[in-house]
Parts: structure tokens; C-alpha cells; sequence
């Protein structure tokens, strides 16, 4: 009888150990696949640019014309405008939390650029198209 109900236990402990690994493997299987789908999409140019309470750094960059490309801001400074990014041409605002890249992406044109700046416009930058 106290056998009996060892075994029983042992097996249920065994079982919810399978399932429990079973479960974990799909999980990070699932992982995986979502993050190799992410990285598919992601274009290939991506640049990164910091800002703080003097603008962005750089505040210029050149990208190639016609591409996809993507651009991460991460805001360093809690003083200053940089808290929210304004793309006029994409009609794009972005908020800057502190110290979290944010990333955005837009397509190049064939030529000139691509202007941001702070929601009032006193930092600017620009991506070229080269
Ligand atoms: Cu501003």
C-alpha cells in the first residue's frame, strides 16, 4: 500500500517533469522562430544616434539612397528637448523614454534627405541619401 502510493507520487513528479521540459522546449522554440522572423524583417542599415541635451550625435548620417533603413534614438540626457522625435517628411513622433533605444525606420529617397528634430524643432538632424 505505502509502495503503491510511492510509485503513484514518483510517476506524477516524472510526468509533470516531462511536460514541464516539453513545455520549455516549444517555448523556446516558439522564441526562436519569432526572433529569427524579427531579424528578417530588420533592414540591413541601422544607425544609432544619441541624444542629449545639446542634440543628436551625430546629427548627421548618410544612408543609402532608395533603402530601407532603420534609425535607433536612445534620449541620455533627462534635461533638454530631446523627449520626443519628429520626423515632418514621414509624419512620424516618436516619445524618447530615458535611456530606451527607440528605434524608427523609413525609407530612403532617391536623393536629399531625411530631416528629425524635437517636437519644437531647435535640434535637427538628418540622414542623407548617398
Ligand atoms: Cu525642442
Amino acid at each position: 500500500m505505502k509502495t503503491g502510493t510511492y510509485s503513484k507520487l514518483l510517476a506524477q513528479v516524472v510526468g509533470l517533469t516531462i511536460a514541464l521540459l516539453v513545455l520549455g522546449g516549444i517555448t523556446f522554440f516558439r522564441i526562436r522562430q519569432k526572433r529569427a522572423e524579427l531579424d528578417q524583417h530588420k533592414p540591413a542599415h541601422e544607425y544609432f544616434i544619441q541624444v542629449d541635451d545639446h542634440g543628436y550625435h551625430p546629427e548627421w548620417v548618410d544612408a543609402p539612397a532608395g533603402e530601407r533603413v532603420r534609425l535607433t534614438f536612445t534620449r541620455t540626457a533627462d534635461d533638454g528637448c530631446g523627449q520626443q522625435l519628429f520626423f515632418p517628411s514621414e509624419h512620424l513622433r516618436r516619445d524618447l523614454p530615458f535611456n530606451e533605444p527607440v528605434s524608427v525606420e523609413i525609407t530612403m529617397p532617391s536623393s536629399g534627405g531625411v530631416v528629425f528634430t524635437c517636437s519644437m524643432e531647435m535640434y535637427k538632424g538628418q540622414v542623407i541619401a548617398k
